[in-house]
């Protein structure tokens, strides 16, 4: 999905997902929740077929992602094809709202199984209680299980939505959204300054995404923030009364700025900073040390997230598998994109994921639970890069971060 810059990022977003049955009025609710017609209803079951992503405001939970999904119960070929990217979608929900509109409720026990061993916030709503008589047996029958209280509603004659918004919010991550991307390098008044090469491969007229959000939250922790282009580095060095407390630049120039840096400055780059700020950092190193272990025997996965950005694909396609081949010989590179990433990742030395910044961190904390799962080495392109040239020795770590 495009992105504005004027909005909040897709990845920074309360991706809540709608689960359950066909029929079971998934899109129904979803329109009465939101108050617009975002979903297609219709009465023919499986109307819904890829997940549909709508980014929006819901009052009062603020910046959402509405997951509308297929019926987990979806059959045929074509039918195991649309549950495979529900259970995709499963993975990026924050919260899941399970949709159930009958007394059978062995397919919502199951996913519900799956949403709690992931730590997935689950409220089941019970809907169509205007022709429903059974809605009590079933929410005690919920209860007894899961011990949830169910929500009953009607997104036919909009009954008790309100509930749902609020038992919503209730059910919000407690840690949601207090990760930040500086950790505890820096505070309040602590001097930063940013090194931002805009060279050809930099977008026309804007910032890259992670040094927007970077600057955004040096500026709300109050930092005393100054950016420059490569050039201009000393020029700034030379006008500043102190060092900075802290660089942050671009990892293609990281060896130029470490050595032009003062001896007290901290130095860190955005890939790296993301690699924390997106995934499993002390994972990341410890996957970079097996690019050690390659030979030309070795294969390779190389996880992009968007499948159109010239800056990542230019790294991903070319430089990294460059890089690798310099050092362990004509190993073989495979490289997937977008959402595509294997379940059985056993026939792979190491994978390197992308920067990750147009997904969220629960799905790529999902992809790497896989590859711990399989004993699989993970790392990403700026952690890669850094271990194969060298600087990752030299980079400042927030302490909750390593
Ligand atoms: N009576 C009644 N019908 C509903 C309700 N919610 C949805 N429906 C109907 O159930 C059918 C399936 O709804 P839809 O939202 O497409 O279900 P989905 O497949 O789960 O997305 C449609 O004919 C809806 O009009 C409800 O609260 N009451
Ligand atoms: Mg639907």
């Amino acid at each position: 999905m495009a992105e504005s810059v004027h909005e909040t990022p897709m990845a920074n977003r309360l991706h809540i997902g709608f689960f359950g049955k066909r029929n079971s009025g998934k899109s129904s609710l979803i329109n009465a929740f939101v108050g617009q017609e975002v979903s297609i209803v219709s009465d023919v079951a499986g109307t819904t077929t890829d997940p549909v992503y709508k980014a929006m405001e819901v009052h009062p939970l603020g910046a959402c992602v509405i997951i509308d999904t297929a019926g987990f119960d979806d059959r045929g070929e074509l039918g195991e094809i649309r549950v495979e990217k529900t259970r995709l979608a499963a993975q990026k929900a924050d919260i899941a709202v399970v949709v159930c509109a009958d007394g059978d409720l062995e397919e919502e026990l199951k996913w519900y199984r799956i949403f709690y061993e992931k730590h997935t916030p689950v409220l089941f709503v019970i809907n169509k209680a205007d022709i429903l008589h059974n809605s009590k047996e079933i929410a005690n029958q919920i209860q007894k299980e899961t011990e949830n209280m169910a929500v009953v509603v009607s997104a036919k004659e909009k009954t008790n939505i309100a509930q749902v918004k609020e038992a919503l919010v209730r059910l919000v991550p407690e840690d949601y959204d207090e990760r930040q991307i500086t950790g505890e390098l820096v505070g309040e008044d602590d001097l930063v300054l940013l090194v931002m090469p805009q060279d050809i491969q930099a977008p026309k007229g804007r910032l890259i995404l992670p040094q927007v959000q970077t600057l955004r939250e040096l500026l709300d922790k109050k930092c005393l923030v100054m950016s420059v282009t490569t050039d201009k580095m000393p020029a700034a060095l030379a006008l500043l009364k102190q060092p900075p407390k802290l660089i942050i630049t671009d990892s293609q120039i990281f060896s130029y700025v470490y050595e032009k840096k003062p001896a007290s400055s901290m130095l860190t780059s955005f890939s790296v900073l993301f690699a924390a700020y997106k995934g499993d950092l002390p994972y990341y190193v410890k996957g970079a040390k097996a690019i050690d272990r390659l030979t030309e025997d070795s294969k390779v996965l190389i996880a992009e997230c968007c499948t159109h950005a010239p800056l990542s694909e230019d790294i991903g396609r070319e430089k990294l598998p460059r890089m690798l081949r310099k050092r362990a010989g004509n190993l073989a590179v495979e490289i997937v994109g977008g959402m595509d990433f294997p379940n059985d990742l056993s026939g792979y030395d190491l994978i390197i994921q992308c920067g990750a910044c147009m997904f969220h961190r629960k799905y790529v904390m999902s992809r790497i639970h896989r590859a711990m799962e399989q004993n699989i080495p993970m790392t990403n392109y700026g952690v890669a890069i850094a271990h194969l040239t060298g600087i990752l020795p030299k980079i400042a770590f927030s302490e909750n971060e390593c």
